[in-house]
């Protein structure tokens, strides 16, 4: 069987349209999540491969979409680094990350621990699809996680961690490294079990000066990517709310890069020719209608080069998206080649 629009995407052939896949796309904007979350916390979802599949599935229910995308978070994994956290809504730590001694306790990763269930949900996913779907697996790039690890949830510009960086640069290089190591593991048992692809999720990428992420952050990812390429697994690497890096994450090895909607897709893809890129669209925008998504799509479509753009959002889909918008984006895509 030949693969589905995605992974021909990724390898920059001449297709009948663009794939399209949503970030956050089995989330709280869907009245079937929404109902297995009355029943179930979002870890007991997690936790179930049986349950997981299903709200992974969930999208591909309503939406023509040419991925689906693991629902697990990124702090999946942590456990098996000895990590205890919470969610409210986002990860919240028990306890963070601030000083060399709490980096040199963090036990030794052991490979089986990486989210299992995750991998489970993966098996599951891949064997429910047909091979024109494709299946994505995910991790949070080591200076992503490390952000929640030393912040301890999520807050605007992550100041404690830049002031651990600053403080403490050598014991920020030893958590990157052993996140790295640990994520490369994580997400090539993904490969194994069934994820066709994986994305790298840098979220919070944008938070250093270029300088300084060349200097502390660059040679970690780097080391993560080469590890998953090695293991021959397609790399989509998404950074978000980073300008200033743009250029040097376009360098880095992957097969795709990932982008939000503050950047002009069509002249990113005049400055690196031939490079596959995916976005991004404005997540805000569907909140104003289907009227204004599908007018943005098509502008996004006209605008750019098909060859090698997977359609996404800029960003996570947020969850007072109408039903209505995802409709007219799909329609958007497919009416288009
Ligand atoms: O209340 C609920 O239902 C829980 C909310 C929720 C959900 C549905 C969280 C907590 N995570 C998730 C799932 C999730 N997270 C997916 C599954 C796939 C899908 O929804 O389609 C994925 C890919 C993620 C990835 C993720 N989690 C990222 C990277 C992507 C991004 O948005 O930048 C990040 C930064 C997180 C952290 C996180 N976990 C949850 C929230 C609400 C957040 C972000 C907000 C915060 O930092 O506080």
């Amino acid at each position: 069987m030949t693969d589905g629009l995605l992974l021909r995407a990724i390898r920059c052939e001449d297709l009948p349209r663009r794939p399209l896949w949503v970030m956050r796309q089995a989330g709280r904007y869907l009245p079937e999540y929404q109902r297995m979350r009355r029943e179930h916390t979002f870890k007991e979802l997690m936790r179930s491969p049986q349950l997981a599949a299903e709200a992974t599935l969930l999208p591909l229910q309503r939406f023509a979409l040419d991925a689906a995308i693991v629902f697990a978070d990124i702090m999946s994994p942590m456990p098996a680094l000895g990590v205890d956290f919470d969610f409210d809504p986002g990860p919240v730590l028990a306890t963070p990350i601030r000083s060399r001694a709490d980096v040199d306790a963090l036990p030794e990763v052991d490979a089986e621990a990486l989210g299992p269930a995750v991998l489970a949900t993966l098996q599951r996913v891949r064997a429910q699809l047909g091979n024109d779907v494709a299946v994505l697996g995910f991790c949070g790039a080591p200076w992503t996680l490390a952000a929640y690890l030393v912040e301890g949830r999520g807050v605007a510009g992550f100041p404690t961690l830049r002031a651990f960086a600053a403080k403490e640069p050598a014991a920020l290089g030893a958590l990157l490294a052993k996140l790295s190591e640990a994520m490369a593991s994580y997400v090539i048992a993904q490969g194994r079990a069934g994820a066709d692809a994986v994305q790298i999720f840098d979220s919070w990428a944008g938070a250093l000066s270029l300088a300084d992420w060349q200097r502390l952050i660059r040679p970690h990812l780097v080391d993560l990517l080469d590890a998953v390429g090695q293991a021959g697994l397609p790399r989509i690497l998404f950074l978000q709310n980073a300008p200033h890096l743009v250029d040097a994450y376009a360098a880095l090895p992957a097969e795709v890069l990932g982008v939000d909607w503050r950047l002009d897709l069509a002249e990113l893809q005049r400055r690196h020719p031939g490079r596959v890129v995916q976005g991004n669209i404005d997540p805000a925008i569907l909140l104003a209608g289907p009227g204004a998504t599908r007018t943005a799509a098509q502008e996004l479509l006209r605008r750019t080069d098909s060859r090698g753009h997977i359609v996404n959002l800029g960003h996570g889909i947020l969850p007072k998206t109408p039903i209505a918008s995802v409709e007219a984006l799909v329609q958007a895509v497919h009416g288009s080649a």
